[in-house]
């Protein structure tokens, strides 16, 4: 990666763990699902196994990841369903602007329509050509490697369709509502007028 790719702030370190907030979960595929509710233009919810996630196309990406403790990690080969391949699956009424993704635990990110719907973002099964670690979200992660990571979601169970923004575990916690690395978005009290619903 070269020196004009890296977001202002941030730098690569030689070698990096994976970071998270809580516990590893463990995985039970027969009582895993990926659910789809909240503002769906059916009203109703959709629902996937283990088997039934799984057997969707998947794309290959590879992309920096940017966490907003300043190190990046360039070029990581992430191989997923495209987001907005389920949301074609999973068809949200015309109202929704915004998803929550939501984790085991109740961890959670939130995220703008149309930064979910962006061509880079995947919701990954494989790193590097192998299953996900349990570490870094097996079976099932979001990847938006134009957001800091804490909007890359490990071990994602739901998806919600929200028809007016609300804010994500750290996005209440002082972390920036929208988070783009290239603008240097990492706490919420940079946040200009729109950027993000009232803190309370
Ligand atoms: N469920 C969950 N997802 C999470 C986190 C977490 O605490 N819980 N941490 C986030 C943060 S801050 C980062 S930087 C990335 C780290 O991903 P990695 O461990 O695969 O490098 O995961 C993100 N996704
Ligand atoms: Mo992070």
């Amino acid at each position: 990666m070269s020196e004009h790719r890296l977001p202002p702030g941030q730098y690569v370190p030689r070698d990096r763990s994976a970071v998270h907030y809580g516990p590893v979960p463990r995985f039970r595929p027969e009582r895993w699902d990926l659910r789809v509710y909240g503002a769906t233009e059916s009203l109703g919810e959709y629902r996937w196994s283990w088997p039934e996630f799984d057997g969707l196309p998947r794309v290959d990406t590879i992309s920096d990841f940017h966490c907003v403790t300043r190190f990046t990690i360039p070029a990581i080969h992430w191989a997923g369903v495209h987001a907005s391949h389920l949301v074609e699956l999973a068809p949200p009424c015309p109202e929704a602007t915004h998803v929550m993704v939501w984790a085991e635990y109740g961890y959670s990110a939130n995220l703008r329509m149309d930064d979910f719907l962006s061509a880079d973002v995947v919701l990954a099964t494989h790193r590097e050509g192998g299953r996900l670690s349990a570490e870094h979200g097996h079976p099932l992660r979001l990847v938006v490697p134009h957001r800091y990571g804490w909007k890359s979601v490990k071990w994602v169970r739901a998806i919600e369709y929200l028809t007016a923004d609300r804010r994500g575990f750290w996005e209440e916690r002082g972390y920036h509502n929208i988070a783009d690395p290239w603008a240097e978005q990492r706490y919420s009290y940079q946040e200009e007028p729109g950027q993000g619903p009232p803190l309370y």
